[in-house]
């Protein structure tokens, strides 16, 4: 740990896990690079990867318990969390708490979370954020398999002739897998399938994108089953000697048959007929799929409607060949390792088996294991909300966001007898905590994750926690022993968890069950923390090398008779309502996480989006009478959002699209959640979060704002306000339903009085426009521009003032002005994060001679270290060839 020496660890967002190196600088920031030997990414890193050292600062970490809103000591807490808990046990039964979880936590820390909670609790109301994520996969695939199994690698990706994308945002969501397969299609020449119902960015890189109507999916898969079929595609040997259930699956998919996909999908019959052909004539084909499949009510249909295809003609477990789930989350495949959800036991052994959980109980030594499935995420925020569940305990999610109809999770929150959260900073869900419990964070923690391809490694810390700060899985043990159970949770490093964990992998085993690591059962102190990046299985006796292992090209699937299963997958025609008649999708943009949790923290991440939007078509826009960049209200049935309209034909009409990121801490109205619906997948229990019913409305909206201010406002005096870090401070968008007295006096309230300060300010005459800037000594405190409609000044190009050393003369004017003059380059929004390159920096590239993206790179940088722009700068290279051509 010592300053300067590196370490080697792994990326905590997405589920490529991606190794990263760390090292600490003398200033005590931290530099941060790719690891060159790590299998996912071999040096590669995305935007919010490569932005880590920026999220390391202090503010705003929790850095002390807290009881009732105030600083407590870690005994006084603990004695208090194991003592609510116990008593409600004792007076209403196990089934009356839970643990909320999630896919960020180690596997280590989810490990002995759900241990505590199905083995000493004894009920199985442990659910996670995984519900939200991967439920539908684990579903679908154990249906198929009979085990959560994902059957391939990364190297498929890269092998395949034919690449699938089904409902995946890939370009921005798992952006080093998807360079590393533009790179494969640069050597071998794959064909790219985006099936998505908008036009992303990733389909906009696809050699053929589905545009398909919302929910689709299954129509679309069971189409091609019945394609397969009639051209003769089934692979007589595989489907006779290791599948079952084909005759169902099949009279199902030929009921619907072409027309019937045609009918549900809209799609025109050519472009659909050159997707079925396509993945016939390719054997090496790979099907991959993310949250427009999982994150729906036939989620479990979706996943099984593509296996299907695989199945029957046996192109699965093969290398370039299969359905692969790209996990979201760091250790979303950890947390199902462990048993993290509901409807699991440990280690893929199945909680509804009475000898599964008998074998459970004795290696744990409990008193019984929960008997049957706990609450899934839904239900669970139900149960709370109904009083059936009155202690609940969050651990490193923020459900008061992420949860569908999030203003009732927020209700059952405030109504919840007792709410214990472990997080690392405050969020939406933090300001419910009866019992605020600091969490170590990604830097100081120490343990293990598993990335998509099932790949095991390890999360090494290089920071001391700050403060009190300590990690989840000894907050967690330290309950569990103040409950009485301190023999069982007894461990002293996480090495020891891990071995556990792995112990019980391959107990009684002997390959009836897929998931084994049991080869690591006896790894040393010293051999965990040198653990390379691992794929399992591992079986006893097998080495811990990088080889890649794949599943099932020869059957021996997990289910009772060792064979897969085909799985009927019947179409529902979609609902609709009079009433509420846009299809509300909610998804991911590329530099921020979820929550924004840690992402908001650093300037450059913020840069490429800075406040939530709404991607509406063109005409669905006029018909609502919403202009672009205006204000537009989404309402649903469970609640309502503002956010700012960005009218585009990538939207299909029908349909707006909202990122799931922007909460109560960086926006006025901006939490989505609130309008989604909860219905579930009913196998998997999901929430449909793509696919809500809602309606549109402009805002009325009398005045908008920007501002830039050298200090966060403790609070924004707006009807809608969106806040982002800049260097230097936080840029604001403003609006309001009726104009302030004085403007001056307003803007005094949000930018504050600095020393020696200066003030410049205009105004017309009707107080409809008002710019002001107000300087302390040299440097910039912080402007404002008021404007009847939204406010066109150059963001990106005023926002570098703030860090500007010393802006003097003419210059306080030209800021006034809100744009550069000719002299000045106005850099335009930005593109590319990692070198901070603007749309215009990159048209200029492109009108001085720049015609390709490597050109554009060559001349400005933009889109040369992680490449998640790339499509982008794509796109204004053909903008700008078309507007010459025309
Ligand atoms: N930048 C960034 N990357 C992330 C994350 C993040 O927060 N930010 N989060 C991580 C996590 S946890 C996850 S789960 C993954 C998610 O990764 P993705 O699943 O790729 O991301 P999303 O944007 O949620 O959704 C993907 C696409 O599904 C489409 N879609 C909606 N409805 C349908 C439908 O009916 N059918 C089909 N075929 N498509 C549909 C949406 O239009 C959207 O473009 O990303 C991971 N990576
Ligand atoms: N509308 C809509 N909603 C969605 C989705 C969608 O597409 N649309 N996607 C869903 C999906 S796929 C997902 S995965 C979820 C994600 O949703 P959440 O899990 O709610 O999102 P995060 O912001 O990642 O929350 C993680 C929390 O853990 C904290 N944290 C970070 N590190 C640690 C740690 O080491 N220990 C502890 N104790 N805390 C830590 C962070 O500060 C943060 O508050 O959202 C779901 N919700
Ligand atoms: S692709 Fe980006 S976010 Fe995902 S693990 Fe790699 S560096 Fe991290
Ligand atoms: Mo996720």
């Amino acid at each position: 740990m010592a300053t300067g020496s590196p370490t080697r660890t792994t990326c905590p967002y997405c589920g490529v896990g991606c190794g990263v190196v760390a090292t600490p600088q003398e200033d005590g920031t931290v530099s941060i690079a790719g690891d060159r030997r790590h299998p996912a990414n071999f040096g590669r890193l995305c935007s919010k990867g490569s932005a880590l050292g920026e999220t390391l600062s202090l503010d705003d970490r929790l850095l002390h318990p807290e009881v009732n809103g105030r600083r407590a000591g870690w005994d006084d807490a603990l004695d208090l969390v194991a003592r609510r808990f116990s008593e409600t046990i004792a007076a209403h039964g196990p089934d009356s708490v839970a643990f909320y979880g999630s896919g960020q936590l180690l596997t280590e820390d989810y490990y002995v979370a759900n241990k505590l909670m199905k083995g000493f609790i004894g009920a199985a109301n442990i659910d996670t954020n995984s519900r939200l994520c991967m439920a539908s996969s684990v579903a679908g695939h154990i249906r198929a398999f009979g085990s959560d199994t994902v059957p391939g690698t990364y190297e498929d990706l890269e092998e395949a002739d034919l690449v699938v994308l089904v409902g995946s945002n890939m370009t921005w969501c798992h952006p080093v897998l998807f360079q590393r397969l533009l790179a494969a299609r640069e050597r071998r020449g794959t064909t790219i399938v985006v099936v998505d119902p908008r036009r992303t960015v990733t389909a906009e890189a696809a050699d053929l994108h589905l545009a398909i109507a919302p929910n689709s999916d299954v129509a679309l898969f069971a189409g091609l089953l019945d394609h397969l079929d009639r051209t003769g595609l089934r692979d007589r040997d595989y489907v006779e000697r290791h599948t079952s259930g084909l005759d169902e699956a099949l009279a199902a998919a030929r009921r619907r048959g072409f027309p019937g996909a045609m009918e549900a999908t809209r799609l025109p019959a050519e472009q659909l007929r050159a997707f079925y052909t396509l993945w016939s004539r390719s054997e090496r084909v790979v099907t991959a799929y993310s949250q427009g499949v999982n994150q729906s009510v036939a989620g479990t249909d979706k996943v099984n409607a593509i296996i299907n295809c695989h199945l029957f003609t046996g192109r699965i477990g093969r290398p370039g060949m299969g359905p692969f789930s790209l996990t979201g989350q760091p250790n979303a495949m950890g947390g199902r390792e462990v048993g993290g959800l509901a409807t699991m036991l440990a280690a893929h052994l199945d909680i509804n088996r009475p000898d599964h959980r008998e074998l459970v109980r004795s290696f744990w030594g409990s008193p019984g294991t929960a008997a049957r499935p706990g609450l899934k995420a839904v239900d669970l925020f139900r149960a709370i909300g109904q009083g059936r569940v009155k202690a609940v305990w969050i651990m490193g999610t923020n459900p008061a966001d992420s949860m569908p109809d999030a203003d009732a999770v927020e209700d059952a929150l405030r109504a919840c007898p007792f709410v214990v959260v472990s997080d690392v900073t405050r969020t939406d869900t933090t300001r419910h905590a009866d019992v605020l419990l600091p969490a170590a964070a990604w830097a100081e923690k120490s343990g293990t994750v598993t990335n998509s391809e099932r790949r095991i490694s390890r999360q090494r810390a290089f920071l001391k926690p700050p403060g009190e700060a300590r990690p989840d899985w000894r907050i967690v043990c330290d309950v569990a022993a103040r409950m009485g159970f301190s023999e069982a949770f007894d461990y002293r490093s996480p090495a020891e968890i891990f071995r556990e964990h792995a112990a019980l992998s391959g107990l009684a085993n002997d390959g009836t069950r897929d998931f084994d690591i049991s080869a690591c059962a006896g790894l040393s102190e010293s051999a965990y923390d040198a653990l390379a990046p691992v794929q399992w299985p591992r079986r006893p006796g097998e080495g811990l090398d990088g080889t890649a292992t794949r599943f099932f090209a020869e059957g021996g699937f997990y289910t009772p008779d060792r064979r897969g299963r085909f799985v009927p997958t019947p179409v529902a025609p979609p609902e609709v309502s009079e009433e509420f008649p846009v299809i509300l999708n909610t998804g991911r943009i590329r530099d921020q996480w979820h929550t924004m949790t840690r992402t908001a923290k650093t300037p450059r991440l913020t840069s490429h989006y800075a406040e939530s939007f709404c991607e509406i078509h063109p005409e669905d826009a006029e018909d609502a009478g919403i202009a672009p960049a205006t204000l537009v209200r989404i309402v649903s049935p469970q609640g309502t959002a503002v956010v700012r309209a960005l009218v585009t034909e990538r939207q299909q009409k029908g349909s707006v699209f909202v990122p799931m990121h922007w909460t109560d801490q960086h926006a006025a109205q901006g939490r989505i959640g609130a309008a989604v619906l909860p219905a579930a997948d009913p196998v998997s229990g999901q929430p449909g979060l793509k696919f809500s019913h809602a309606r549109i409305e402009p805002c009325e909206v009398a005045w908008y704002g920007f501002a830039v201010v050298r200090n966060r406002p403790e609070t924004v005096p707006a009807e809608y306000w969106a806040l982002a870090r800049t260097d230097g401070g936080w840029r604001i968008e403003l609006a309001g339903a009726a104009r302030a007295q004085d403007w001056a006096t307003y803007a005094a309230a949000l930018i504050g009085r600095g020393e020696d300060p200066e003030t410049l300010s205009y105004s017309d005459q009707d107080r409809a426009s008002f710019r002001l800037a107000t300087f302390s000594g040299d440097r910039l405190l912080g402007a404002l521009f008021i404007a009847p409609q939204p406010v066109a000044v150059s963001r990106t190009w005023v926002v570098g003032h703030l860090a500007a050393p010393a802006i003097r003369g003419a210059e306080r004017l030209r800021l006034l002005s809100g744009r550069p003059g000719a002299d000045q380059p106005d850099p335009g929004p930005i593109v590319c994060a990692c070198f901070s390159v603007g749309a215009n920096r990159i048209a200029a590239a492109v009108a001085d001679g720049a015609a390709s993206v490597d050109a554009v790179g060559e001349a400005v940088r933009a889109g040369t270290n992680c490449g998640s722009c790339r499509v982008e700068i794509r796109r204004l290279i053909d903008a700008a060839t078309l507007k010459t051509a025309v």
